[in-house]
């Protein structure tokens, strides 16, 4: 790993900040308190923007969001105990939600205090459960370590939330340790039989429907899944956080999985012998549930299926999604033949009732004009930021995304208080 050696022996607070701008970190979203301030003081010269929030539930939101959008880890501040705390909602959000978040809470000193417990809350222990690392820094000279290991777990596959504890006098500590550099992440490629395997089983098929979900929003595979739909003719649908992924304007797509079932797309998932699942995984709500015996599922995405009771693919291409899908529709070739006038008949039921009361105008507003509305003023690339609540069903429903990530949504932790802080 490339590594640069500081100049002259540095605080550790320092230390800490020349490693988060080395990780391309330009914005720090925080209420910080006093445990902070060696950490406020060494940002205050860095090119990095300290962004002042109101509350730390906030800054949580606002630095998931910005890692949902970037596949960069965002980054929040809050002090010991009380700010600590008042992160879990966020950590909790960005964890279920597959988003990179990185969090630095404050602490009393840890080798000489004065304060007895006062404020003194173990939130390295509390975060476990809601992170996929969460640790103290108890030594100036681990930081560039601890540093970059905390961006790589943050933002590999599957993302989620890290935690690390500044106490303040090892904030104060000076150290000569050299940074450790970031480098570009790759991931592996599928292997051939899996891939032939998969390939295979699609043909076999008599009713194969497409599934994009979160995974497939996270990263870049909109031109690679936008061709494969192109090139086989297989009908889509999504899930909440995988709308626009392919432009949902497509003859292809039949609908957004919103509702729990009983819609016109559990008909067709209903009648489908095999779902090519991209990027969904069980922490979502589940757009089908599996049956012993059911429909056959393949499972494309950067990592192999949880499995659950309702989930348990028989098939699982396992590797950078993009590069798996490219080659799926290479192996393919061409539109698939099979009979495709179900999917056809479905398409025109959900074009028709997701299209319904558009223009009806009645006081209060009705949520199918309130959407259409929205809609019509909304470029392409104009992104809307939801809470929680029905109101977010009939969005996901009813409102067609044209590109990737236009439509923030939790459909994980699915907590209310995150859509304005995402705007
Ligand atoms: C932090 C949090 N508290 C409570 C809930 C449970 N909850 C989900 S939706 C909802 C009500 C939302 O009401 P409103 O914002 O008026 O939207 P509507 O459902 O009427 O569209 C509640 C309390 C939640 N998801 N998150």
């Amino acid at each position: 790993m490339p590594e640069t050696a500081p100049k002259a022996p540095m605080k550790a607070s320092d230390l800490l900040v020349a490693a988060l701008e080395a990780e391309g970190v330009e914005y720090v979203f925080a209420v910080p308190g006093e445990e902070n301030l060696d950490i406020v003081e060494s940002l205050r010269t860095s090119s990095i923007e300290l962004v002042l929030n109101r509350h730390e539930q906030g800054a949580g939101f606002m630095a998931a969001t910005y890692g949902r959008l970037t596949g960069k880890a965002g980054v929040c501040m809050a002090t010991l105990g009380p700010g600590a705390t008042n992160l879990a909602t966020p950590a909790a959000y960005a964890y279920l939600g597959g988003m990179p978040l990185i969090m630095i809470t404050g602490q009393k000193p840890i080798k000489q205090s004065k304060q007895g417990q006062f404020q003194i809350v173990d939130i390295v222990s509390l975060y476990e459960p809601i992170t996929k690392m969460s640790k103290a820094i108890i030594n100036g000279n681990t930081i560039p370590a601890l540093v970059r290991e905390a961006f790589r777990v943050a933002e590999e596959e599957r993302p989620g939330t890290v935690l690390l504890e500044l106490p303040e006098d090892i904030a104060i500590e000076e150290t000569d340790e050299p940074l450790l550099l970031p480098h570009p992440r790759y991931y592996a490629i599928a292997g051939d039989t899996v891939l032939d395997e998969a390939a295979e089983m699609i043909r076999d098929a008599k009713m194969p429907l497409l599934l994009l979900g979160a995974g497939a929003n996270r990263k870049d595979a909109h031109a690679a899944l936008s061709a494969f739909a192109e090139k086989t003719q297989i009908p889509f649908f999504n899930t909440q956080m995988g709308k626009g992924v392919i432009d949902e304007r497509s003859d292809l797509f039949l609908g957004t999985a919103a509702l729990s079932d009983g819609d016109y797309i559990h008909c067709a998932i209903a009648r489908a012998d095999l779902i090519i699942n991209v990027g969904h995984d069980v922490v979502e709500k589940p757009p089908f549930l599996m049956e012993p015996g059911g429909t056959k599922v393949i499972h494309l995405n950067y990592k192999a299926a949880q499995v659950d009771q309702v989930y348990f693919p028989q098939v699982e291409v396992v590797g950078d999604l993009a590069k798996s899908i490219t080659r799926l529709g290479d192996i393919l070739g061409g539109p698939l033949e099979f009979d495709r006038s179900y999917f056809e008949r479905i398409k025109k039921e959900t074009d028709l009732h997701t299209s319904e009361g558009s223009n009806v105008s009645r006081f209060p507003v009705i949520p199918q004009r309130l959407v259409a509305d929205t809609r019509r003023v909304m470029g392409d690339d104009d992104i809307i930021a939801l809470d929680n609540g029905i109101y977010k069903i009939w969005y996901a429903r009813n409102y067609k995304a044209h590109k990737p990530n236009t439509i923030l949504l939790d459909n994980a932790l699915a907590t209310m208080g995150a859509g304005l802080a995402s705007a």
